[in-house]
């Protein structure tokens, strides 16, 4: 038995790769519609071999239909979210809007597929940030035996994460560098992208820090445990795919690297790369296009008792966007739909 399915937002970065994930990994669909804003509204995108053409957003019906994927602004998900889950369509909301509402699962399959069960208070199900997602499937087969205290992170994200304008900037800000001819100032980013890193992403909050980085820290909490002190750096590099994310981890019981390497070579969505040699670890470029989590760079942080550095590499519209999605869709149906 196959499901009515909708992509919302199907023409963006991450609506394109939820199409391409729901088709490579056979997701069960019976129907599929694909929708757009008034703005990219006719334009055609690929569902496997089909072509579909997009409907308005704004005057769907979602009577009937099983389940809804947002990858809209967090506006338009305020605005039709709500109408979706009503109409009984289980929407699986990307943008921040609902992960911090406690009537909202925040879910992560590899780490608390059991948290999708509490999705009939709203009917909506919160997907986490990019530079959160890949992070807790790395803690928590770690915290699960030596219980993580604190966490400190840098992050290095790349330009997919700011959607397709993040890309183009990056584009032609390059392009420029080498044509004096041609000139891209600075507008979805703050300073230049090319050739450069910015140590600022989303907008700043009280205390200094950023958005982006309290995010990393209130969903650690609230998808592995509320006692992990989490503490972040977020940086946008010119890279076009792949978040990647400098790790130091302090636990409270002793944990050695070969048996966190261990621990982690076991654990669900994770590959280890991890050679201690000249190229014996991944980079961005390397892991566009895949499925998992890659953890390179293991070693002890004999700076502190119990402490464990490691680097951590994951296609950001994938795990960090539309696989975690259709993953948790997936477990949707094995926990919920198909029991009915
Ligand atoms: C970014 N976290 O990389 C965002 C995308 N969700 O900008």
């Amino acid at each position: 038995m196959g499901y009515k399915v909708v992509v919302c937002g199907a023409t963006g970065n991450v609506g394109r790769e939820m199409l391409n994930i729901l088709a490579e990994r056979q997701f069960p669909v019976d129907e599929m519609a694909v929708l757009a804003s008034r703005r990219s509204l006719g334009t055609d995108v690929s569902f496997g071999d089909r072509t579909l053409k997009t409907k308005d957003l704004e005057t769907f019906d979602f009577t009937g239909w099983d389940i809804a994927f947002f990858a809209v602004g967090s506006d338009a998900t305020k605005k039709f979210a709500p109408i979706a889950a009503k109409a009984g369509c289980t929407v699986i909301d990307n943008s921040s809007l609902y992960r911090y509402d406690p009537d909202v699962p925040l879910v992560v399959p590899e780490v608390n597929p059991e948290a999708v069960d509490g999705y009939a208070k709203k009917n909506i199900i919160a997907n986490p940030n990019c530079s959160t997602a890949q992070m807790v499937v790395a803690l928590k087969p770690l915290h699960d035996r030596a219980r993580i205290k604190r966490v400190v992170v840098s992050t290095y994200q790349s330009v997919s994460g700011a959607g397709k304008e993040g890309m183009d900037e990056l584009w032609d800000q390059t392009k420029a560098v080498y044509n004096p001819t041609s000139h891209s100032d600075p507008s979805k980013f703050t300073k230049p992208i090319a050739f450069n890193v910015i140590p600022h992403i989303d907008s700043f909050m009280e205390d200094g820090s950023t958005r982006e980085e309290w995010k990393m820290v209130a969903e650690t909490k609230k998808i592995v445990d509320k006692s992990i002190k989490v503490t972040a750096t977020c940086v946008r590099v010119p890279v076009f795919v792949g978040h990647s994310e400098a790790i130091n981890i302090e636990f409270e019981d002793h944990l050695d690297e070969d048996e966190a390497r261990d621990i982690l070579r076991a654990a669900p969505g994770i590959l280890v790369v991890d050679k201690r040699e000249d190229g014996g670890y991944v980079t961005p470029v390397e892991c566009v296009g895949d499925f998992a989590t890659f953890i390179s760079r293991i070693r002890q942080d004999s700076t502190i008792d119990n402490g464990l550095n490691l680097w951590c590499v994951s296609d950001n519209l994938r795990k960090g966007a539309a696989l975690n999605a259709v993953q948790i869709a997936e477990t949707l149906v094995e926990r919920v739909l198909k029991k009915r």
